[in-house]
């Protein structure tokens, strides 16, 4: 199914928004925007924004953060039409992550169309973010899996997510996760540890190539940092994920 049919599968307009805006700008490269400060990124976001459908930050990784700088990033996705999404991985008690998602210096729910929780700490967390989020038109990914070496998110554990994803279809708009967890087309699977040659990094990083991903993992939407970041030329780089992730697509359509 192409992603604009699944969109009428989602309860979020947010997810509609995204699998739409997917097969109209034809992309499902999501950028890992991993550098330490805001000149750098935007002027990163600027120029690798035509080419993807999502980019992904770590806010708290900046060194200089301002709310003027998301202020600027949000006009540089309405420019390049992609979704700004904030790794940020919540997993405390409901009451603490609300106040992580609206508070804080970050002010992220202000700012990011998607952020991410773990579902170690139980469905509080998703009620948590959901009645902040839903005003503004938010949605949430649950961390299924894990791309790192020995991690602990195994089959059980993933189940166990998607089983409490299912409670909350109107916010939840899918996975990050190694491949599909479900027969349900509405959900969204965002995988990390992507480069056009398979590895691992010294740290417990893994990697598969978009075309492992999408072809046999039957994810949706690949997330590539230092892939692109570390190239000679980044956005040539990018338009080769973008290129690699697009085929996979259509060749499973
Ligand atoms: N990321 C992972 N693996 C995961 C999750 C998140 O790599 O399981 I959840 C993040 C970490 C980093 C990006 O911001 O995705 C991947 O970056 P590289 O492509 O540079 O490895």
């Amino acid at each position: 199914m192409q992603f604009s049919e699944r969109a009428s599968f989602c309860k979020n307009f947010l997810a509609k928004q995204l699998l739409t805006l997917m097969d109209e700008k034809k992309t499902n490269l999501a950028f890992s925007v991993d550098v330490t400060n805001c000149q750098s990124l935007l002027e990163l976001a600027d120029l690798i924004g035509p080419e993807i459908c999502v980019l992904k930050t770590h806010i708290d990784i900046l060194n200089d953060f301002t709310i003027d700088f998301t202020k600027k990033l949000v006009h540089l996705a309405k420019k390049h039409h992609f979704l700004i999404f904030e790794d940020r991985k919540f997993a405390d008690i409901g009451n603490t992550v609300k106040q992580q998602y609206q508070g804080g210096m970050y002010r992220i729910a202000d700012w990011a169309d998607i952020v991410n929780a773990h579902s170690i700490s139980g469905p509080g967390v998703i009620e948590a973010l959901m009645y902040p989020g839903l005003t503004k038109q938010r949605g949430l990914l649950m961390l299924a899996e894990m791309s790192s070496k020995n991690n602990l998110t195994d089959a059980i554990y993933a189940q166990k997510t998607l089983e409490m994803a299912e409670q909350f279809p109107e916010f939840v708009i899918g996975f990050i996760s190694q491949r599909k967890l479900s027969n349900n087309p509405n959900w969204i699977y965002f995988s990390p540890g992507i480069q056009l040659d398979p590895g691992k990094d010294e740290l417990g990083q893994q990697y598969v190539t978009p075309h492992t991903a999408i072809t046999h993992h039957q994810t949706d939407i690949i997330i590539v940092g230092r892939g692109i970041l570390q190239a000679d030329d980044p956005l040539a780089e990018a338009k080769k994920y973008r290129e690699a992730g697009w085929k996979a697509y259509l060749s499973t359509n």
